[in-house]
């Protein structure tokens, strides 16, 4: 945070160094480009889905999730450090740093649970994106059969909500049904 306008500082960049999975040289030219982009230093959502759509993320739906993901402060804008963290996890993340993007991609209202309305709303922009859900043996799936196939794996305690720690455990142990359901 701090130097929006000038240029990356060295406290800065070792920060992200340590934050991230990328080097300083990596930071640098993300940081160029960045400015490039965005002469003010942050970014707004339509700015996000531009960039999104020249890094090859097309789909206008999973932009915004996308963007959710990445505003991490919940301020309506990306800054630098937002950008590169959320850039970080999507493209070099540990499997455990993909399982939480792909968490807080589900969770839309950042409560820190997900729950069946928020998986029946990805769910429902999916199925107009791709059509009905057809396993390979041709066996059509029925949109409230999955999400409640999905609730009876990952919520352990039955409680109506995925936290965290359910989801990571459930998808350690069933990479099937997330293979299924996943968005990135
Ligand atoms: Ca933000
Ligand atoms: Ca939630
Ligand atoms: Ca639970």
């Amino acid at each position: 945070m701090g130097n929006q306008l000038g240029s990356l500082k060295k406290e800065e960049v070792e920060l992200l160094q340590t934050s991230t999975h990328f080097d300083s040289r990596e930071l640098k030219t993300l940081y160029k480009q960045f400015r490039k982009d965005s002469p003010s230093g942050i970014i707004n959502r339509s700015e996000f889905k531009e960039i999104m759509s020249q890094m090859g993320v097309g789909d206008t739906f999973l932009q915004d999730l996308l963007f959710n993901v990445f505003d991490k402060n919940k301020d309506g804008t990306i800054n630098f450090q937002e950008f590169v963290c959320g850039l970080s996890s999507l493209t070099r993340g540990t499997p455990e740093e993909k399982i939480e993007f792909a968490f807080s991609l589900y969770d839309l209202d950042g409560s820190g649970y997900i729950t069946k309305m928020e998986m029946e709303k990805i769910l429902e922009s999916m199925y107009k994106l791709v059509g009905t859900f057809v396993t390979c043996s041709g066996k059509k799936f029925d949109l409230q059969d999955l999400i409640d196939q999905f609730f009876d794996t990952m919520d352990e305690n039955a409680d109506g909500f995925i936290s965290l720690e359910e989801y990571k455990r459930g998808t350690l142990k069933n990479p099937d049904i997330i293979q299924g359901l996943k968005l990135i």
